[in-house]
C-alpha cells in the first residue's frame, strides 16, 4: 500500500498551520487509486503521526477527505507496525471523534470521588495547579509531587516536573506489567527487554509463547513478525490454559495448568542439559553458572513437572527437542504482561536462561541488539537534585532491585509517612497522565486510600474516566491527532525517528500537552525549561542536529538512521555482557546476595477451592485495556466482554451460552453482569475474561456498564518479592447466577 503520489499532482500544502502534504484535486484525478467514489475534487491531505490508542507508538499517515477524517494507515517504513496498523489503530478517528471527550479544564466542586465539578478557564486552572504546588513546595519539598505517566504526552510534564524537583515518575506498565520481565532479563543479560521488544521474531525458526497471546495482543510489531514467521514455515509452541488465537496456528499447544510454567520452564532446562542439546559454545563462551544451574535442575524431570503441569513427560521432551532443533533461531519469547503468581521474575528468569542454553541471546532468530536514534536536547538550566525519591519510601527500600517506581509503592507511600518521620506522608500531590490508576491498579481500596489522603490530584486525560471523577482539576489534553508530541526514537533493529504532527485544530477547549506543560511552566517561574517559541521550533532545533528538520519528517513521517554497532553478536566474537561477571549469569550472585534463589525454584501456588476457578484475564483484539471501551468504533466492533466457561463447568452450574451472570471472588466482591460464552477452549479449573470493560464512568456514555471489570475481582494480589510486581492470577471466582 505504498502511496503513489504523481508529483504533477502533488499540488498544495494546505492546512492553516497544520502540517502536511495536501493534494488537491481539480487537476485530473487524484492518484491514490482504489478509493470508489473519489472525485477528481476532492481535496485530500495527508498527516504524519504515531498511533496513542495503545502506548506502542506505531507511525502512520492520517488522511482527511475535504477536511474531514478519511483513513489512517501505518507508515511502511516504520518497524514498530510494517505499514500496518491493528484495529485499534485504524480506528484513531473514533477518539478525535468522541462526543464524550473532555471539553474544558473542570475543578472540583463537590468531594473527590464524585464527577461534580465547574468548568474553568485554562488560566484558572492552571493557576489553581501552580499555587497548590507553589503551597506543597514550601511546606513538604518539591519531592512531595510523583506522577502516574502512561503515553507519548507525559514527557512535557517530567520536564516540568523535573524542574520543579522531583524524579518520582511511575506507571503501572511496570509493577502491573511488564516489571518482572526486565529485572529478569537484567539479571541474567544485564540489560532488559524493553518496548519494542528486541526479539528477532520474523526471523525465528521456532517461537516459544508462554501466555502471550499475540494476535489478541495486537501490539502491531509483534503480530507483524509473528505472522512473517510463521509464514516462513516457523515451528511454534504455545503454552498457554487457553486455546488462544495464537494457539490455534501452533504446531503444539500446552494446556497448562494455570500457576505451573516455571516447573515446565525447569523440565525443559533439564532435558536440554541432561540431553547436551544445548548450545555447548556459546554456553562455555558467554555463560556463568552452568554447573550450578545443571546441579540445580538435576531433579526437575519432565515426569517431575508432569502431574505439577499436567503436560506429559513426552510431549515436554519433544518440545524441548524442538526448541533444540532450531537453536540459535529459537524464541523464548520474554512476554509482556507477566505480573501473574508474584515468582514472576524467577519465571521469566527461567525462559531468560533456556534462551541463553540455546545461543538465542545476541544471536538470528533470537534477540537483536537493539540501538536507538540519539536526540540532543534543547539546552536547558540544570534541574535541581532531589533531596529524597520513591527509593526513600518502604516500598523503595523493600525492593532494591525494581528499576522503576512500584504503583502499590507510590500508593501505599501517599497514606503512610516519609521514613523516620512517620507522622506525615510521603506525598502530597500526584498528576496523573494517560493513566486510569482505578482500573489498572489492583486492590482498588489502596488507590482510593492514597486519592483521598492527597492534597492536589491533576487528572490530565481526554474522556471523562473513572480516575478523573477524583482530581481537584482536570485538564483536557487533545487527542494524539490534534497534537505534536516529542519526537519519537525508540530501540529497534533501525535506529528511527518518527514525528508525530497535528491532523485537525484541537476540538472544543482541549490543549495539547506540550502547552498545558509549558504554560503551567510559565506561572511557576519555571519558563526557562521551556525556552522555545512554539513547539515546532522545539522539534526543528532537534531534528536539525541529527540532519533532518521538521520539513523533511513532515513528508516523511519516518527516517532511518544508520546503525552504529552490528546486529548479532559475532560468531566468536569476545563480547562482554553488561553484568557483573561479564557474562550471562545463568547462576545470580546478585539475587543470591539479595536472598533470593540464585536458580529458579518451582514453588507451588494456592489452587482454587471446590465450586471456585481461577480468573484469568487478557486483552480483546478490539480494544486496549480500558481506554477504548468508549470509542465510537470500537465500541460498536466489541462492545461489551465475556466470561469463557469450559462445558463441563457450565453443565454443572446450569450455564446456557449467552446468559448473563455474576461473578464473585474469595473475598465476596461481586462484579457486573457478564454474558457466558461456554466453550472448550478454556481449562475447566478456570474462567477467562478480556480486561478493560465494565467500565462505572457514566459520563462515558457507550462504555458505561457494559461487561464486567476483572480489576474489581482482584482483591488478593502475589507480590514479587525481587521488583514488587503486582501479580493477579491469584484470585478465584464462582458464579452468581
Ligand atoms: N489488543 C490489545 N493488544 C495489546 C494490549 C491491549 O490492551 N489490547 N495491551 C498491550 C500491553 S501493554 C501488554 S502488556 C500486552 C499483554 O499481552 P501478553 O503479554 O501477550 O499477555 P498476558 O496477559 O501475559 O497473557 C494473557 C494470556 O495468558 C494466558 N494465561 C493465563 N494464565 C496463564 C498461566 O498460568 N500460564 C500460561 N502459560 N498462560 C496463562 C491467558 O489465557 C492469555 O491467553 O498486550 C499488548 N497488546
Ligand atoms: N486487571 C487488570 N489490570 C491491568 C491489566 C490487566 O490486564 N488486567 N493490564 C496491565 C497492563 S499490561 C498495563 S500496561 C497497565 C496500563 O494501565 P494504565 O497505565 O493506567 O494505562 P491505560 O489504560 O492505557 O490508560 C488509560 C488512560 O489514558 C487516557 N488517554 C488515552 N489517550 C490519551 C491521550 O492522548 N492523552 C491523555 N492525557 N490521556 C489519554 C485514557 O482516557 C485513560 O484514562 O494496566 C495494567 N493493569
Ligand atoms: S499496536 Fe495498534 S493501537 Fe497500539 S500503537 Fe500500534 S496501531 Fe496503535
Ligand atoms: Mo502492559
Amino acid at each position: 500500500m505504498a502511496l503513489k503520489v504523481n508529483r504533477r499532482e502533488f499540488i498544495k500544502i494546505t492546512g492553516a498551520g497544520i502540517g502536511g502534504a495536501a493534494v488537491a484535486g481539480g487537476v485530473g484525478k487524484v492518484a491514490y487509486g482504489l478509493i470508489k467514489g473519489d472525485s477528481g475534487d476532492d481535496v485530500i491531505t495527508r498527516v504524519p503521526t504515531f498511533c496513542e490508542m495503545c502506548t506502542f507508538q506505531c507511525a502512520g499517515w492520517a488522511y482527511t477527505k475535504n477536511g474531514k477524517p478519511w483513513k489512517i494507515v501505518g507508515n511502511e517504513l516504520d518497524e514498530h507496525c510494517y505499514g500496518r496498523l491493528c484495529t485499534k489503530g485504524t480506528s484513531g478517528f473514533g477518539i478525535y471523534n468522541d462526543p464524550d471527550r473532555l471539553k474544558t479544564p473542570l475543578i472540583r466542586t463537590s468531594e473527590r470521588g464524585k464527577q461534580v465539578f465547574r468548568e474553568a478557564t485554562w488560566d484558572e486552572a492552571l493557576t489553581y495547579i501552580a499555587d497548590k504546588l507553589k503551597e506543597i513546595k514550601e511546606t513538604y519539598g518539591p519531592e512531595s509531587v510523583a506522577m502516574f505517566s502512561h503515553g507519548s504526552g507525559g514527557s512535557w510534564f517530567k520536564t516540568l516536573l523535573k524542574a520543579y524537583g522531583t524524579t518520582d515518575f511511575v506507571a503501572p506498565s511496570y509493577a502491573n506489567c511488564r516489571g518482572p520481565r526486565e529485572e529478569a532479563y537484567m539479571n541474567t543479560y544485564g540489560e532488559a527487554i524493553e518496548s519494542p521488544e528486541r526479539t528477532d521474531m520474523k526471523n525465528s525458526k521456532c517461537i516459544v509463547l508462554i501466555g502471550s497471546h499475540i494476535g489478541e495482543n495486537t501490539h502491531s510489531q509483534q503480530v507483524n513478525e509473528f505472522a512473517q514467521a510463521l509464514r516462513n514455515g516457523a515451528s511454534l509452541i504455545v503454552v498457554d490454559p487457553r486455546f488462544s488465537i495464537a494457539a490455534s496456528k501452533a504446531k503444539y499447544w500446552l494446556p497448562i495448568k494455570p500457576g505451573t510454567d516455571l516447573a515446565l520452564l525447569l523440565a525443559w532446562i533439564n532435558v536440554i542439559i541432561y540431553e547436551e542439546l544445548y548450545d555447548k559454545d556459546y554456553v562455555r563462551r558467554y555463560t556463568k553458572g552452568f554447573e550450578e544451574l545443571k546441579k540445580a535442575v538435576k531433579d526437575n524431570t519432565p515426569e517431575w513437572a508432569y502431574p505439577i503441569t499436567t503436560i506429559s513427560p513426552d510431549v515436554i521432551r519433544e518440545t524441548a527437542r524442538e526448541m533444540a532443533k532450531h537453536k540459535p533461531s529459537t524464541l523464548i519469547h520474554p512476554g509482556r504482561h507477566n505480573v501473574w503468581y508474584g515468582d514472576d521474575t524467577q519465571r521469566v528468569r527461567a525462559g531468560a536462561i533456556l534462551n541463553a542454553l540455546l545461543g538465542s541471546w545476541g544471536r538470528k532468530g533470537g534477540f537483536f541488539i537493539p540501538e536507538s536514534a540519539e536526540l540532543p536536547e534543547w539546552p536547558i538550566p540544570a534541574y535541581p537534585k532531589p533531596k529524597r525519591s520513591f527509593k526513600d519510601t518502604e516500598a523503595g527500600q523493600k525492593y532494591q532491585l525494581a528499576n522503576l517506581a512500584i504503583s502499590a509503592g507510590v500508593c501505599a507511600a501517599t497514606v503512610h509517612g516519609v521514613t523516620g518521620e512517620a507522622e506525615r506522608a510521603f506525598y502530597e500531590g500526584w498528576f496523573i497522565y494517560g493513566c486510569n490508576v482505578l482500573k489498572s491498579m489492583p486492590q482498588r481500596e489502596n488507590t482510593i486510600k492514597a486519592l483521598q489522603n492527597l492534597s492536589l490530584v491533576v487528572v490530565i486525560d481526554v474522556l471523562p474516566t473513572e480516575i478523573t471523577g477524583w482530581a481537584d482539576v482536570v485538564l483536557p489534553d487533545t487527542s494524539y491527532l490534534e497534537r505534536y508530541d516529542d519526537i519519537r526514537h525508540s530501540q529497534g533493529r533501525t535506529p528511527q525517528i518518527a514525528l508525530r504532527s497535528p491532523v485537525f485544530e484541537p476540538r472544543y477547549n482541549s490543549k495539547p500537552a506540550w502547552w498545558i506543560a509549558r504554560e503551567l511552566a510559565y506561572k511557576m517561574g519555571l519558563g526557562d525549561y521551556f525556552p522555545w517559541k512554539d513547539v515546532e521550533e522545539y522539534l526543528d532545533f532537534k531534528l536539525k542536529k541529527i540532519g533532518s528538520s521538521l520539513d523533511e519528517m513532515k513528508r516523511l513521517g519516518v527516517k532511518n538512521l544508520e546503525r552504529t554497532t552490528p546486529l548479532y553478536i559475532g560468531k566468536n566474537e569476545d563480547y562482554k555482557f553488561p553484568t557483573d561477571s561479564g557474562k550471562i549469569e545463568l547462576y545470580s550472585e546478585t539475587l543470591k546476595n539479595f536472598g533470593f534463589d540464585p536458580v529458579p525454584v518451582y514453588r507451588r501456588h494456592d489452587e482454587p477451592e471446590g465450586g471456585y476457578y481461577r480468573l484469568l484475564y487478557g486483552r480483546s483484539a478490539s480494544h486496549s485495556f480500558a481506554r477504548t471501551i468508549n470509542n465510537p468504533i470500537l465500541s460498536e466492533l466489541d462492545p461489551e466482554n465475556e466470561v469463557w466457561v469450559n462445558p463441563i463447568v457450565a453443565i454443572e452450574w446450569g450455564l446456557k451460552n449467552g446468559q448473563y451472570v455474576r461473578l464473585e471472588n474469595q473475598d465476596g466482591v461481586v462484579s457486573n453482569k457478564v454474558k457466558v460464552r461456554v466453550t472448550e477452549r478454556i481449562r475447566p479449573d478456570s474462567v477467562y475474561m478480556v480486561h478493560g470493560f465494565g467500565s462505572t464512568a457514566k459520563n462515558l456514555r457507550r462504555a458505561f456498564g457494559k461487561g464486567a471489570d476483572d480489576q474489581e475481582l482482584m482483591t488478593r494480589i502475589l507480590v514479587d518479592p525481587i521488583m514488587g510486581g503486582q501479580g493477579m492470577h491469584g484470585n478465584f471466582v464462582t458464579f452468581r447466577v
